[in-house]
């Protein structure tokens, strides 16, 4: 499977923002061994997605209803109109700032999944969660609670331990090591075979630093990147531990 490198801008990016966009894709085009995204808010889709050349566009999240009265909501049918490939999903930003369950989450996933585009399912433990030994028990849990209804064609799942979100920490490499295996041992225990497409990203806190490190490990297919995906400079490092 290509690594996959995405990255989620969060809410930051204006219109000015669409030439780091262009510089990326350029970059990304030099990796064709690697699948590279990027997340932006809605109002930059449609800009940023036209004329890549390597880049692929996704959403940070959509409604779970087809349309209707969801006042500043926008379907799956809209961000893929605009643009969008892909849709994060369950990030724990969404989940503390927005309430989100995986519930929730599990029902987006099916919406993305009748539109065609690939749902980006986030699990991850808080730093409570992960001192009082609990971490695989919450992934696993958040897991099974957020995925489709059927076998998906395509989903990305991605492990983010809430405090490594933002922070410049990480977890030791064997404890992302142990978790990619748990998850991976569950997509196989549901969907089998099928589980070896379904890419398991590592998010929180990835920099040209560290991810060569990250990425060797097993069942890491990739990573979801914040703050390291705002500029070509920072993005463009990733994309080389990556290849
Ligand atoms: C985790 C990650 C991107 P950052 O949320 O999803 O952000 O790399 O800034 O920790």
């Amino acid at each position: 499977m290509k690594k996959h490198i995405i990255g989620n801008w969060k809410m930051n990016g204006m219109q000015s923002h669409l030439t780091e966009i262009q510089k990326i894709d350029e970059i990304a085009a030099l990796f064709d061994n690697i699948m590279t995204g990027l997340c932006v808010p809605a109002t930059l889709i449609y800009s940023a997605h036209k004329d890549k050349k390597a880049v692929i566009i996704g959403a940070q999240d959509c409604h779970q209803s087809k349309e209707g009265a969801h006042t500043g909501c926008l379907s799956a049918a809209m961000v893929k109109e605009a643009g969008a490939k892909m849709v994060i999903l369950g990030h724990s930003e969404r989940r503390q700032d927005q309430g989100e369950n995986s519930r929730l989450v599990s029902q987006k996933a099916d919406a993305a999944i009748d539109n065609n585009i690939t749902p980006i399912i986030c699990v991850g433990e808080s730093l409570a969660q992960r001192e009082s030994g609990q971490a695989e028990k919450i992934v696993s849990e958040q897991l099974l609670a957020s995925l489709p209804s059927n076998k998906p064609q395509k989903m990305i799942i991605a492990y983010e331990p809430i405090w490594a979100i933002g922070t410049g920490k990480i977890p030791q490499m064997e404890e992302v090591r142990e978790i990619h295996e748990v998850i991976f041992r569950l997509l196989t225990q549901k969907y089998g075979d099928a589980a070896n497409d379904y890419p398991i990203l590592y998010g929180g806190s990835m920099n040209g630093e560290n991810a060569s490190e990250l990425l060797k490990l097993a069942h890491v297919d990739g990573g979801l990147v914040g703050g390291a995906s705002l500029t070509a400079d920072k993005f463009a490092p990733i994309l080389k531990a990556a290849s």
